[in-house]
């Protein structure tokens, strides 16, 4: 099966937070590891810190690091990469249910019970060599469906130079983004830290200082990948998949590697990935209502904050006019490629 719903259930909180040292222990580190590197206000850790023009929390280093330096891709491995906020969740199931379809039927179906980032791990999940999730990483079955926020001009050669492995990457109007991330990140902030207001998360996104941003930068350095290499990087736009989901969920099993015969789609079989990777069907699962979702070993995440609004525009309601022309300024300014504009 690809994809590791097995023995990445979510989970209840209790007992889980544990064994964490190692980590940390690197995460604290980091200073002395990346010295002179630049520092900025973090949305919910104390601060970011600026590696190779992109920003990345402390421990997100620590990930990339890691990363770096343990990570094996196969030739088959599937990766989702997307800025927090644009539709990873969403596109996770989208995959899962694509490349597992013949394997799953949609009455008993893995997502119906699993939040679609259990099906689909994050690649930084699994840090360490001695960690059985590490060995988990290293035996699955292929193809193997991982994810990563990570800019392209930071991912590790291997993953990249021989051109075997495919990428989707999925992005979103920034402004929507913005208001996604801070209300998201609300919500997960440390108590001891000071309330982050809209206007403060706003100033700084424009600035470029949010996890693996700046935002436009890392749209622009997967659109140009995927213009130099269309056969491994499929580039979407959240607002696409919201206006023609069908249409490309069928891109999406073509360029993956597992196209819809004529017989599925007279079937219906993509309305029905459709319809069960739908914000409306996974927000409702109790899954999705009530369980816990662990990114790490120290990072735990409610599932119903993966799912919010699920809109196109929901800036309108949240923005001001003067954040919206900057917004729309530097987007214009920064995303100058064919297509890469949005509607406002
Ligand atoms: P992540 O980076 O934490 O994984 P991600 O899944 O990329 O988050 O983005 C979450 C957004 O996708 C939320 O948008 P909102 O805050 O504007 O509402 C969430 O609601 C939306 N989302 C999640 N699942 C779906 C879905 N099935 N269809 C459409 N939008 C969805």
């Amino acid at each position: 099966m690809a994809g590791f719903v097995p023995s990445q259930q979510s989970h209840t909180i209790s007992g889980e937070q544990k064994d964490i040292d190692l980590i940390q222990t690197t995460d604290e580190n980091h200073g002395e590891i990346f010295p002179n590197l630049p520092t900025g206000k973090g949305w919910m850790s104390e601060h970011l810190v600026q590696y190779q023009g992109f920003w990345l929390s402390p421990k997100g280093l620590n990930n990339l690091m890691w990363i770096q330096h343990h990570f094996k891709p196969r030739p088959s491995d599937i990766f989702l990469a997307s800025f927090p906020k644009t539709g990873t969740t969403w596109l996770k199931a989208l995959v899962f249910a694509t490349v597992n379809r013949t394997r799953y039927g949609f009455s008993d179906h893995p997502l119906l019970t699993a939040n679609p980032h259990d099906c689909f791990p994050f690649l930084d999940a699994y840090l360490h060599e001695n960690d059985p999730s590490f060995l988990e990483l290293d035996a699955s079955p292929t193809p193997r469906l991982l994810s990563t926020h990570l800019p392209y001009a930071l991912l590790p050669d291997s993953m990249i130079v021989n051109r075997s492995s495919r990428f989707v990457y999925i992005y979103r109007d920034p402004k929507d983004v913005l208001v996604s991330k801070w209300n998201f990140l609300s919500k997960l902030r440390p108590k001891e830290l000071p309330p982050f207001s809209l206007e403060e998360a706003f100033e700084l996104f424009c600035q470029g200082i949010s996890h693996y941003g700046p935002y436009w930068d890392q749209v622009l350095g997967y659109w140009k990948a995927s213009s130099e290499f269309p056969e491994n990087i499929l580039f979407l736009k959240y607002e696409d998949l919201k206006e023609q989901p069908l249409a490309v969920v069928k891109r999406l099993g073509e360029f993956l590697g597992y196209p819809f015969s004529l017989e599925e789609e007279n079937k219906g079989v993509v309305e029905d990935i459709v319809k069960l990777c739908s914000f409306e069907n996974l927000s409702n699962l109790e899954v999705n209502r009530k369980s816990v979702h662990k990114f790490s070993r120290d990072s735990l995440v409610d599932n119903r904050h993966f799912f919010r609004k699920g809109i196109v525009g929901d800036w309108k309601n949240c923005l001001t006019d003067e954040m919206i022309k900057r917004l729309n300024q530097i987007t214009s300014d920064k995303l100058f490629g064919p297509g890469l504009l949005f509607d406002n």
